[in-house]
C-alpha cells in the first residue's frame, strides 16, 4: 500500500483565501450569461463584465471515490438589476454526493432544490453550517454590502452538472426589495 502524504493548507478566515491554493477559479458575469433575470441590466453590466467570484480550491484532489476537495468561495458584492451576485449552481453530476458549508464571513443566502422543483433556502451568517443533502442543487447570493465567504467540503469524485440549471433555471431567486433580500418564484423558472 502506498500512503499519500498528509499535508495542510493556510486559510486566512476573514478573506477566506487560502494563501496557497493548488487553483483559483474566477468567474465573471459573461461566464454567467443568461442566468439572470433581467436581461438588460445583464446586457449593461456585460460592458463592465466584472469578476462575480472566486473559489479557492485549497487540494486538487483526485476525483476518485475516498478523497475529499475542500475550497472556499468568495462572491463580491453587488447585483444585475434587483438580483444579487451569484453562483452559477449545480447538481453534482454525482448525485448521491453531499456536501458541507460553513459561512466565514459576510452574509448570503444558499438556496437549494430538487429535481421535482422543492426548494430550500437557507440564510448564511459567519459560523452557519448547512448541510447539502445528496441529490439537491445548490446556489449562493451574496445579499450584503461586504464579501461573503463560506468554506466548502465535498466528495471530490461528485463533479458537476451545470448544465440542468443553466437549461432550466432555479424555482427561486433572491431580489433586493425595498433594501431588504426577498426568496421569490423565479417567474422563468422552466
Ligand atoms: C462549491 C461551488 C462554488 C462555486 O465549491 O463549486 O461555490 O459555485 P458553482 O460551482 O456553482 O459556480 C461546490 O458546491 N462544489 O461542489
Ligand atoms: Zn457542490
Amino acid at each position: 500500500m502506498t500512503y499519500m502524504t498528509p499535508f495542510s493548507r493556510m486559510l486566512e478566515l476573514k478573506s477566506g483565501t487560502f494563501t496557497d491554493p493548488d487553483h483559483i477559479q474566477t468567474r465573471r458575469l459573461s461566464d454567467l450569461k443568461g442566468l439572470f433575470s433581467d436581461p438588460k441590466a445583464e446586457a449593461k453590466l456585460l460592458e463592465d463584465n466584472p469578476v462575480l467570484y472566486e473559489v479557492y480550491l485549497a487540494f486538487d484532489a483526485p476525483p476518485v471515490h475516498g478523497h475529499l476537495g475542500y475550497s472556499t468561495t468568495v462572491i463580491y458584492p453587488g447585483k444585475v438589476g434587483d438580483e444579487y451576485f451569484m453562483t452559477k449552481g449545480h447538481y453534482h453530476a454525482k448525485g448521491e454526493c453531499g456536501e458541507l458549508y460553513t459561512c466565514l464571513h459576510g452574509e448570503g443566502y444558499l438556496l437549494m432544490q430538487t429535481r421535482e422543483g422543492e426548494v430550500k433556502a437557507i440564510h448564511m451568517t459567519p459560523g452557519v453550517a448547512a448541510y447539502v443533502p445528496p441529490y439537491w442543487a445548490h446556489r449562493t447570493m451574496n445579499t450584503g454590502k461586504d464579501n461573503f465567504v463560506f468554506y466548502a467540503c465535498y466528495p471530490a469524485e461528485a463533479g458537476y452538472d451545470y448544465g440542468t440549471i443553466a437549461e432550466k433555471g432555479f424555482a427561486s431567486i433572491v431580489l433586493e426589495k425595498n433594501g431588504k433580500a426577498e426568496v421569490v418564484a423565479n417567474p422563468k423558472y422552466r
